[in-house]
């Protein structure tokens, strides 16, 4: 049961959760304690964890990636704002953009909302060419169809190259 402390119907979304540097599989574990403790959410599902090439500047370590999905009532904009506490507890810094760091936390999809604000766009813009998520959504919600794209996850992963991407442990 989905914690509730307003009226607001109860909403599936989906997290990606990046991290390569630390103990990268103990923040993203962490991260996701955090996340099933927020106000109004819990979480329903976790994909496994992976080891991907760092898309971006290319010196820097591989990143862990993994997806999550959530049920919440909290708004988007209150979930992205609780998602960066989040991040600022595990101790992420402030570096340029694409940059390494210790966790990053995106809102992949929220339900099939669309929002295109200047701080927040849900559907993630980049989703759709980043095997880093695509893989791990796909093994949890096949099925789900992008809001913008009209595609499923599924047929999103079969357009791009995931070469380099395998399960964390089974390396
Ligand atoms: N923002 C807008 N939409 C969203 C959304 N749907 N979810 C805004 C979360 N945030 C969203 O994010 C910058 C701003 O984006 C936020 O303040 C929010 O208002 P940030 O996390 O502070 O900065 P960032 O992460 O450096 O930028 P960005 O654009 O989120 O970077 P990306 O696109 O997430 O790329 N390679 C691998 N293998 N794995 C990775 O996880 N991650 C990145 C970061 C690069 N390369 C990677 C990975
Ligand atoms: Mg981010």
């Amino acid at each position: 049961m989905v914690k509730r402390t307003h009226s607001g119907e109860p909403i599936l979304a989906w997290l990606g959760l990046g991290a390569n540097l630390g103990d990268r599989a103990a923040t993203i574990r962490r991260s996701l304690e955090a996340i099933g403790s927020l106000p109004e959410t819990t979480l329903t599902q976790v994909s496994s964890l992976y080891l991907t090439p760092p898309l971006g500047p290319p010196d820097q370590p591989e990143y862990i990636n993994c997806v999550a999905q959530i049920e919440t009532t909290l708004p988007p904009l209150q979930l992205l704002q609780k998602l960066k506490a989040v991040e600022k507890s595990l101790g992420r810094k402030e570096r340029e953009r694409w940059r390494e760091r210790e966790i990053d936390i995106d809102i992949l999809f929220y339900g099939d909302k669309i929002v295109q604000q200047e701080s927040l766009q849900i559907p993630h813009p980049e989703l759709q060419n980043r095997p880093f998520v695509l893989v791990p959504l796909a093994e949890i919600t096949p099925e789900l169809l992008h809001p913008i794209l009209k595609k499923k996850v599924a047929e999103l992963l079969l357009l791009i190259d995931v070469e380099g991407v395998v399960k964390w442990g089974e390396n």
